[in-house]
Formats: C-alpha cells, structure tokens, sequence
C-alpha cells in the first residue's frame, strides 16, 4: 500500500501564483512588512512595493516588446532583491521565468535560452560579457538583455529593470488570465534521471500547492511577528534563486508568510557568519558543505550566531556527524529536507520538533503526497523494504518542456514521478534517502548531469572512450565527479594527460561541473549489453579505492 502523508490534507485553490499571493484574503501581516532586505545596502522591498513594482514590470514588458501570454523571461544573475518583483510582473504579464545558472559558460547558457525560447534575458553588469554571447547565439537582441543591480549601461543600449515601466497609458494594460493547472510559472533545468538538462515544466498549481505544503511542514514554526524579538522571522538567503530551492523556500515562501530574507549575492563563510550576528537572522535554509563549515571552519568563534533558532539542510546527503559537530559546539540544531526540481521541489521535511530523534532522516511526507517504493522490476515493496521513491502529488510537474519520451520515462500514468533517488521509511513515516539508481551527480548541490561531461569529453583528441562519475570528498562535505577515461592507442596515460584533459573540459563547462575527483585511466569502461555505462562497478572501485 502507498503511503499518504500523516499531515492532513491543505486545500490548494485553483488559483494562479498572483492572486495567490496578491490578491488574497486570509494575509495577516501588513502591507509594509519588509520582505525582501539586501544584506549590504539599506535597500528594501516591502509586500506592497514587491507588488507595485511587480505590476510596473509587468505593464513595461507588455508595452515595450508586447509580452503575450507563454512567452519566457530567462534569468541569469546572483541573488537581488529586484529578482522577485522581476519574476512576479514577467507572471502578470502571462509570462514564464526561467532561471540559469548564474556559472554557466555561454554556451551552456544558450542552450536553456534556445531550449526555452526565452524572449528576453535579465542580467547584471559582470556578466554581460557572457550573457551577451549566450543571447546571441540564441538569437536574442542585445536590447531585449535587461540589466538589475547597481550597475547601469552608460551606452544605454541595455535597459536597466527599473526603466522597464509602461510606455503610455496605463490603463490598457491589464493582468494576463493564467489558467493554473495548465499555464507554466516557471522552466526550469535538470537532468532528471538521465542524459542532459531539461526544461522541467512548473505550473502555477505545481508552485502554489509546494508553498502550501512547505508552509505546512514549517507548522508556525516560521512567523512575521514572532522570532526571537517579536518582529518576526529573519532567513539569511545565500542559495541562488535560480536553483528550485532558494526559488521555492527562500522567494515564494518569505512572500507567503510574511518573513523577512536577508538577500546575500554570493556565498562566504566570513560574511554568512556576520550577517547572521547583525541581522540578528533566526533561520537559514543551507547544503552540507555549509553545515561543514560551521562545524570545522576556525572563523565561526568570532561570531555570535546565537539568534539562529534552527537550520535546515537539503539538495544532498547529509551525514549525522556533521549534524552532531554543529550541535555540540554552535547549539544549533539542523533539520534536513528533501525535494526536486520535478517536484516544485519540497516533498519532506523533519518536524521541527523531531530534529535530534531522526538525524539522518529527510523527514516525513508533506500534505497531500502519496508514496511508494519500488523494485528495480517496478514492483511496489512493502514498508521498510529499500528500493526507488516514487511521489504522486499536485506539485509534481508537468513533464519535460519538448521532450515527450524523458515525460513518458520519469511520470507513470496514474500520476506518480519517479524520484531516481533509493531509500526506505520506518515505521512512524520517516524517509531515508540511501542512495541513487539515476546517474545525476551533485557537487554542493548543483547538479553535474554525467551524460553532458561525457558528451564533451569524447571529442577530445586523446580519448577512446569515458565514464564519469561522482565520489564523496569526506573533506567538503560534498560528491565530486570523476573521469574514467580510455585513451587512443599510443597516449600516454600520466599526469599531463590528466591535466591537459582537465583543463580542455574546464574551459568548457560551468566551475561546478570540473573534474575535482580527478582523473584515472582504465583499459575500457564497463558497459551492459545494450552499451549502458554500469556506474556501479566503477563506483565500487573508486569506494575500494578509497579504503587502500
Ligand atoms: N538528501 C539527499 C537530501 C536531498 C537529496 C535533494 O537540483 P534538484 O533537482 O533539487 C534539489 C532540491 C533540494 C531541496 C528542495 C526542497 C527542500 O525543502 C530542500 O530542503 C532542504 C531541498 O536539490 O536535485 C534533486 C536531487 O537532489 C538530491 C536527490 O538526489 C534529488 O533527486 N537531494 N535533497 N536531503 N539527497
């Protein structure tokens, strides 16, 4: 029998993501509440001006390039506060987001543009160079790249966010009719269980029943007017918002409940650590690497950090030592979460309350899940037993933009998607995750697809054949990926080979996706019948590896 959440069911209106969170009746916090606060300037955004300045973008789009209904607004910038404002008037417009990876190279950023069929790219200052190339190959105008941040153009050839405004009368404009369940809120890139990046179809439903779920998950815990000082709760948002987890948990949910997040561009450890002694921030949503760091990392006694009341943890593995090392010497506890970029994302959560009672668990379902796990033969396994999580639910997406054989692949037909991810759940209903059957690696929680690295690799003069894949680095807290590689005849297989192969593929992929497991030369590399790469005959030898 699937298991269904223990929570009970929320009711997820059939409403799109605006009058979802504009134009609702039940807000308790008030127009002026602050939301969104850079961590460096004294600028803000409250509810009401996220609102204000969402409908102006929104009015510019539509006037200045007649933004219809579907058409896509690619993203590619760290962390801003103009960022949610930007995402909720390209919706107003009918619009659709889809956010980059902001280390993406220009090639990797052309193909989600063309991919996605984006009309426009938002970008800041440092980036340009690579957004300009991106856009261009992709056919897109360098007067449709908008600029955000401090930075203006003085060429004036790129608008910057805040000229985006209405040409002339404002009263033609009017909010584009979404239909909630059909319409996409957001494309977003993941290479689901197999292959390369593929645009990951979220509907305005998907999202408002994950903020819905989340808020359920949080139960109270996060609130507007309690924290430690009766002004609320204060998240520290480091996580890109162009990753489904800071999109989701940091951006919707602050907007929904009313908390504030403190915006920091870019992650270091230093600046984390003083912002969450002057914010006073009281929560933070973070990855294993970071957990690592205010374990081990010298720098943490020089801060208090004592405001912060719980952190949770999420996008890969994280082990019950390091939750124990931040305990034992921060008095912070951690919870861990779960969740894909299918799944818009959140599907677990650890009850606050259970955090130190099931460490290494990714917690129980959220509201309105339904689970199962299966056998390698697609047969359902009874509780306790370890096999594929398979998740059924209205946040589950829709299937993958253009790709209807990946679709037919990760969803079944009574609705359930196939996580890739292998685990189990004990008997009060907490899940484990153990490992995965699908090929993904995740370097500090970003996704490194293998198929792509591989895809690059085979063109290199030197090598014959490859197989990449992901090693855990013990030392920082994260997986790495590998490269097995057959040489041609008559290479030789030494450390300047490695290098040289290294520094071909780095100079053609985002920083994230480098070979930081190195490189190690084999005389062929394992294959099925059918040519399938068996990962897990070269995982076993890269763990005995480990063990020597
Ligand atoms: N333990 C082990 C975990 C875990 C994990 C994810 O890049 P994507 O598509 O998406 C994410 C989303 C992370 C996330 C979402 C919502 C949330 O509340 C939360 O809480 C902390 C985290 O990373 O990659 C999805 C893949 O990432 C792995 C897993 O393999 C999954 O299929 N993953 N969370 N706690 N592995």
């Amino acid at each position: 029998m699937p298991t269904e959440s223990l929570y009970p069911k929320v009711n997820v209106p059939n409403t799109d993501l605006w009058t979802f969170l504009f134009e609702r009746n039940d807000k308790s916090f008030p127009e002026n509440k602050i939301i969104y606060r850079d961590a460096d300037t004294s600028r803000y955004y409250t509810y009401e001006q996220v609102k204000s300045t969402a409908i102006d973008f929104g009015k510019g789009l539509r006037s200045l390039w007649e933004w219809n209904k579907g058409d896509v607004l690619a993203l590619f910038t760290p962390n801003c506060i103009d960022t949610p404002a930007m995402i909720w008037g390209t919706h107003w417009a009918g619009g659709i987001v889809s956010p980059a990876n902001l280390g993406y190279t220009a090639d990797e950023l052309a193909f989600q543009l063309k991919d996605s069929g984006a009309k426009a790219l938002v970008t800041q200052k440092p980036f340009l160079k690579t957004a300009k190339e991106a856009a261009k190959q992709a056919g897109i105008p360098e007067n449709r790249i908008i600029l955000i941040g401090d930075e203006k153009d003085e060429s004036f050839v790129f608008k910057h966010f805040s000229s985006i405004r209405p040409l002339s009368n404002i009263q033609r404009y009017r909010r584009v009719k979404i239909n909630p369940k059909e319409d996409l809120a957001f494309l977003v890139y993941s290479s689901g269980t197999t292959g390369h990046p593929k645009g990951v179809m979220l509907s305005h439903k998907n999202i408002v029943s994950n903020i819905l779920m989340l808020s359920a998950g949080e139960a109270g815990n996060l609130t507007w007017n309690g924290g430690i000082d009766g002004k609320g709760d204060k998240i520290l948002a480091f996580l890109p918002f162009f990753h489904i987890y800071g999109l989701t948990c940091l951006i919707h949910q602050s907007m929904y409940a009313g908390l504030t997040l403190v915006v920091m561009p870019k992650f270091e450890i230093e600046k984390f650590c003083s912002i969450i002694q002057n914010h006073r921030i009281t929560f933070a949503y973070v990855v294993p690497p970071v957990v690592l760091l205010l374990g081990k990392h010298p720098i943490i006694d020089k801060y208090d950090l004592s405001s912060l009341r719980m952190l949770n943890s999420g996008a890969a593995p994280l082990t019950q030592e390091l939750v124990e090392a931040v305990y034992k010497r921060l008095k912070v506890p951690i919870k861990q979460g779960y969740g894909l970029s299918e799944t818009s994302p959140t599907t677990h959560t650890q009850p606050w309350e259970l955090w130190d009672k099931t460490i290494g668990s990714v917690g129980t379902l959220l509201p309105n899940q339904t689970a199962k796990y299966m056998s390698p033969e697609e047969k359902e396994l009874p509780i306790g037993q370890t096999g594929e999580l398979w998740i059924k639910g209205p946040n589950i997406f829709k299937g993958y933009h253009n790709n209807p054989e990946n679709t037919k692949n990760a969803l079944t037909s009574d609705g359930y998607f196939k996580t890739g991810d292998v685990g189990h759940q004990d008997k009060d209903g907490n899940f484990y995750i153990t490992d995965r059957v699908k090929e993904l690696i995740k370097y500090k929680g970003f996704q490194v697809p293998p198929a792509e690295l591989e895809g690059l690799l085979i063109s290199q003069p030197m090598i014959n054949d490859v197989a990449i894949i992901g090693v855990y680095n013990k030392d920082q807290a994260t997986e790495v990926p590998r490269a097995y590689i057959v040489l041609k005849p008559g290479v030789e297989g030494n450390s300047k080979t490695a290098e040289d192969i290294m520094r071909w593929l780095h100079a053609k992929v985002a920083n994230h996706k480098r070979l930081r497991g190195g490189v190690r030369f084999v005389d062929d590399v394992p294959k099925s019948a059918s040519g399938k790469i068996l990962r897990r005959l070269l995982k076993v030898q890269a763990e005995g590896e480990e063990k020597k």
